[in-house]
């Protein structure tokens, strides 16, 4: 239940908004038909995006001004008129470009695929394009097509090469989609801006650069579904192996795509990927400097490829044509993890153990990978719910075997001695016989008192009344969505959250609830119930739910559990009495006391 649950509500959940702007239009279910040539995407785990325009060299700042936020819709968010706008092409001029080195440094950083934006909303095209002369090479003093060459270097490196397409949104073009600050939207005519620009570029980009791995739309808009399906059924025909990303729209893509910065909390059937960007922005600001860390990045990684996905990482090089320095050092850095650590990430499907304390798993025919992210005090790894005869266990650089043992489904391997040396991910490998099992979808969430911190997600929760699992998307700045899976909706004490959590160690543990309550609904009583035991709390003010503002989750401390036997647990979250929405929950947390 608990994953269908998730599959729809991932694929509909955000399509609902009425908000204006940039995130109306997203779509991330795909056709459900599997694509003859998905196997080389399914196996390729990591991708790097690279969203490149003439944003990249006004870097965030436009009139003396700092933008923060996603640097490539400056145009739409300073409303620069066209006029203006078009007049930056005349010094755009990314000498520092190098399709050899860019090429080369996706080798490095272990990716199969690459994506770079031929044309994005701002409508510039950067590749020769005889359909405009709002390109690279018609109006720009580099009058060179990089796509050309990065295309070519990219595929000689054996690493699949695709292009971002804004086929709806076009800035520039008077019939383009969402310029409402130059262009009248009531005498738009979409059809005409199809026919004439998206279609016949996208011809172009079909026709000209050799077999393309992936097309990625973005922001589906102004077509039908019918229109959508003969949009696709002709381009198509130009090159029958590329994958069409789910932003074609109307559910029509060959595999979904997860908003920025989301991973589902379990396993998702069928191809799918997660894009995300390096820092706060996909194309380059001078002034963002939030980059994520090469431990982020491959524990990012492990995290996607257990849920069955693959993660595409985006870089935004400057105007120059310059891959930002902590971009290039980290993409190596992960490069280098996967070297000696690939075979745990690429080709595998998703781990049928659940999330652990320690981390993340993934399958293998025969074999199941181990990602110890937070390794456990006393060396001591659990394995819940295997049931399959174990051959041996060892640690996958190394390659050192270790001693393991069962009791009953919990397989339990020692990895005393296992150098990490610092490893943001060490890995361990399971080598097992017998079929595959499946993910267990019932499996309680594990507690020990060998990690400082258990986390029991809302997305385990099972609810009951008019409580329900939903995900939340919101903004920091401007187009940098987060994704987080709250419990909302308990108004009263029937409307509960309960998690089923095995709790593998005696002794007292400090129970924190971690949620999001607004002014008006703070001092409201609720119930942490643990086996019966009632634990009463009252809540604390943290924030108002705003899609375009942080959400302030705070962790609030409210009890001692003692665990006097080792055993399946249940906690329910529940309002004491009838009133506003208790609360938006995110996590229980677990941690032993010393
Ligand atoms: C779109 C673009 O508007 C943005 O500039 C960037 O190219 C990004 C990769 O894609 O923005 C989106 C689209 C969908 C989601 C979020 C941002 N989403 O589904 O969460």
């Amino acid at each position: 239940m608990k994953s269908i649950f998730l599959v729809l509500a991932f694929s509909t959940g955000f399509l609902v908004s009425k908000a204006q702007g940039m995130e109306e239009m997203w779509d991330k279910s795909a056709s459900g038909k599997e694509h003859p040539n998905i196997q080389w995407f399914k196996d390729a785990k990591f991708g790097m995006f690279i969203h490149w325009g003439l944003y990249s060299k006004l870097a965030g700042v436009w009139s003396g001004k700092n933008y923060y936020g996603s640097g490539e819709w400056i145009m739409n968010q300073a409303r620069i008129p066209v006029k203006d706008y078009q007049k930056i092409a005349a010094s755009f001029n990314p000498v520092k470009f190098n399709a050899g080195e860019w090429a080369q440094l996706a080798k490095d950083a272990g990716v199969k695929y690459m994506v770079i934006t031929a044309k994005h909303h701002e409508g510039f095209s950067m590749f020769d394009s005889k359909v405009t002369d709002f390109d690279i090479v018609d109006a720009t003093p580099y009058k060179k097509d990089p796509m050309k060459a990065l295309s070519e270097a990219t595929r000689s490196l054996g690493i699949q090469f695709g292009f971002y397409y804004s086929q709806f949104q076009d800035w520039y073009e008077p019939n383009g989609g969402k310029n409402t600050w130059d262009f009248d939207e009531s005498k738009k005519d979409y059809q005409l801006y199809y026919q004439k620009k998206a279609i016949p570029q996208l011809k172009e980009l079909l026709t000209n650069y050799g077999p393309l791995g992936i097309v990625w739309f973005d922001t589906p808009g102004g077509m039908s579904k019918e229109q959508t399906q003969q949009f696709i059924n002709e381009l198509r025909q130009l090159q029958p192996n590329s994958l069409f990303s789910s932003r074609v729209g109307q559910g029509l893509g060959d595999y979904k795509d997860f908003g920025d910065s989301e991973v589902p909390p379990v396993p998702i059937k069928g191809a799918w990927e997660s894009v995300y960007t390096h820092n706060d922005s996909w194309g380059y600001i001078t002034h963002d400097m939030n980059f994520k860390s090469t431990a982020e990045i491959i524990r990012l990684l492990a995290n996607v490829a257990s849920k069955g996905g693959n993660l595409m990482l985006n870089v935004g090089p400057d105007g120059e044509g310059n891959i930002p320095y902590y971009s290039v050092k980290y993409l190596r850095e992960t490069g280098a993890w996967l070297q000696k650590n690939g075979e745990s990430i690429y080709a595998t499907t998703a781990g049928f153990v659940p999330e652990q304390p320690w981390g993340f798993t993934t399958s293998k025919p025969g074999k199941l990978f181990l990602h110890v992210v937070n390794r456990p005090a006393y060396d001591l790894v659990l394995v819940p719910g295997f049931k399959n005869n174990v051959l041996k266990v060892y640690s996958l650089t190394d390659k050192k075997n270790l001693s393991f043992e069962k009791k009953g489904t919990d397989l339990l391997v020692r990895m005393k001695g296992v150098k990490n040396e610092q490893s943001p991910n060490t890995v361990l490998v399971v080598e097992y016989s017998g079929t595959e099992p499946a993910y267990n979808e019932t499996a309680p969430v594990t507690i020990a008192a060998a990690f400082e911190t258990n986390y029991i997600n809302a997305a385990f929760a099972k609810t009951t009344g008019a409580a329900k699992i939903q995900p939340l998307t919101y903004s920091h700045y401007y187009g940098d969505w987060k994704h987080t899976t709250c419990v909302t909706g308990m108004q009263n004490p029937a409307d509960g959250a309960t998690f089923s959590v095995r709790i593998i160690d005696q002794g007292d543990y400090k129970l924190i609830l971690e949620y999001a309550c607004p002014e008006s609904r703070s001092r409201q009583e609720g119930i942490l119930e643990v086996n019966g035991q009632p634990f009463l709390f009252r809540t604390l003010r943290t924030s108002e739910f705003d899609r375009k503002a942080p959400l302030l989750f705070i962790k609030h401390p409210v009890a001692i559990l003692h665990v006097e036997k080792p055993g399946i647990y249940t906690m329910t979250v529940k309002p004491a009495k009838t009133g506003a929405e208790l609360m938006k929950l995110k996590s229980i947390i677990a941690e032993p006391v010393q």
